[in-house]
């Protein structure tokens, strides 16, 4: 047994525990690539065991061993940097980024199959990693797809129902209640009700809904577009295109570059550990064993938060807004007055900042590298480049933000908005679809472990306050 006596000491144990696991965990998957089997399902019908066995291992050897203190400034601090939950898809490390079952975003690039050589990442091949834990190969990522598109049939009153809301409603509202009323067709809900599945086997329905809705949300998320900037007039699925060209297909891009660029954005937004917003709501929820369409519904009302995936929309209206007083060929010092300006009525800059990662997000860097090779002389991303240089000295002056780097969010607008994907209130939206992959992935695997209801303990400032007169 190891005693760990400092709050320091577990951190650092943490963070190279957090790195060799990456290690030898990208090792492994790599060694797996060239497997046979294309069935998800029967793959996760063999995995699940070991890992079970692994979890009732962790829970009797090692139940009691400490991994961290808690203190006031993480109760009052939105619990920041407290270890409390299981969650095997990622990993994420405050100065390299997430890992993808121990694989780096450029990793990924490199092994998982892409549409063409050299191409883009397929997004079916990131949920299969995601998943398994393992690299597929091609065939398995194209069993997928057909599988994804097979599953894709959406029910008329989903549409009935988003068409109750106003045009005026924001695509996120009007996403969710999509998703919600998918959630009419729940295997996991008619199985519990019937009581006709074993707990041990909750996992399979959770893996039907999952799989569904996967399939079902670029499908829901893709009319919302059309209903609302293109007149209504909707694109079906084309059951020969993989989930990322079919998405962008759907919403009517069809260039072959706006097609790699979704692939691309699919696959980097799906997973971001277990504690933001929309993956912690959706673990939460789901740990009352309401099923999946339930959980992820959840899910994307935190993700439509400005603090969380709605900046991506913040960015791009906000870059707007710096053309619209200051026309394209801003200069620096004209910026930097900009910056100040909206830090200093109260905002924040948005697309800056995290609550973990303390680098710039290598989800940025790999869209700053595709911007580079296929939109260089883009105005705004010209401007994005500028915003990298000035805003990170101003926000490190500010004194008090921990992370002066930019997110995901501060690049994905102008990647789109070049393509012709121009409404940046939509743009939430795609993240959403993209978080289906990690969130029910996730799902899937807190049901195969029979993870518990999730029921932290609060406490109010009278418990604190006399709990410090006690321990002085
Ligand atoms: N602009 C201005 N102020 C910022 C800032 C930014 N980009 N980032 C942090 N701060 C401020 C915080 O508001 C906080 O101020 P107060 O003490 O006055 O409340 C202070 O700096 C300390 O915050 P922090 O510990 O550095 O950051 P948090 O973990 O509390 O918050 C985040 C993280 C992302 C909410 C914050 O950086 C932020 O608001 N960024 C802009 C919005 C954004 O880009 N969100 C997307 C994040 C990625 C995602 O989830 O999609």
């Amino acid at each position: 047994m190891v005693f760990l006596r400092s709050v320091s000491a577990i951190s650092r144990l943490r963070s190279r525990v957090t790195k060799q696991s990456s290690l030898s965990n990208s090792v492994r998957w790599i060694q797996t690539q060239g497997s046979s089997d294309w069935d998800l399902k029967s793959q996760l019908q063999e995995i699940i065991p070991e890992q079970q066995d692994r979890l009732k291992k962790l829970k009797s050897q090692h139940g009691t061993v400490p991994v961290g203190n808690i203190t006031v400034d993480m109760v009052l601090g939105g619990m920041r940097g407290m270890t409390g939950l299981l969650w095997e898809t990622s990993l994420l490390d405050a100065e390299e980024g997430i890992r993808f079952r121990g694989m780096s975003i450029p990793e990924c690039q490199k092994v998982l199959p892409a549409a063409q050589p050299g191409g883009e990442p397929l997004p079916e091949g990131l949920l299969w990693l995601l998943l398994t834990g393992k690299v597929p190969n091609k065939e398995q990522v194209d069993a997928l797809s057909k599988e994804l598109a097979s599953r894709a049939a959406v029910p008329d009153y989903v549409y009935k129902a988003i068409n109750a809301l106003p045009l005026t409603a924001h695509p996120m509202t009007q996403f969710a209640s999509g998703v919600m009323a998918l959630q009419v067709e729940s295997e996991f809900q008619k199985a519990y009700e019937e009581g006709v599945v074993h707990k041990s086997k909750f996992w399979e329905p959770t893996f039907e809904d999952a799989l569904n809705l996967i399939a079902r949300v670029p499908v829901v998320a893709s009319y919302v577009y059309r209903r609302m900037f293109k007149d209504g007039s909707i694109i079906p699925l084309d059951d020969s295109l993989d989930y990322g060209a079919n998405f962008s297909h759907m919403l009517g891009f069809d260039s072959p570059q706006m097609k790699e660029l979704m692939r691309l954005y699919v696959t980097i937004h799906s997973d971001h550990e277990g504690g933001n917003v929309s993956a912690h709501a959706g673990h939460l929820v789901g740990s009352a064993l309401s099923d999946p369409y339930l959980a992820f519904a959840a899910a994307l009302n935190g993700l439509a938060g400005p603090l969380h995936g709605l900046a991506n929309q913040e960015v791009l209206l906000w870059i707007k807004s710096v053309v619209e007083e200051c026309g394209e060929n801003i200069s620096k010092d004209q910026l930097k007055d900009y910056v100040w300006k909206t830090l200093n009525s109260g905002k924040v800059v948005p697309g800056y900042g995290h609550g973990v990662l303390r680098k710039t997000d290598p989800r940025y860097v790999c869209q700053r590298e595709f911007a580079l090779k296929h939109l260089p002389d883009d105005p705004l991303f010209q401007l994005v480049s500028k915003l990298y240089e000035v805003v990170p000295p101003i926000l490190t002056e500010l004194g008090k933000v921990k992370n002066p780097w930019p997110n995901v969010d501060a690049h994905s607008g102008v990647l789109l908005n070049y393509y012709g994907l121009t409404e940046a209130r939509y743009y939430t939206v795609l993240f959403g679809v993209s978080r289906s992959l990690g969130i029910c992935s996730q799902l899937i695997w807190d049901r195969a472990l029979g993870l518990p209801l999730e029921r932290p303990k609060s406490v109010n400032m009278d418990w604190l306050d006399k709990f410090m007169s006690l321990s002085r």
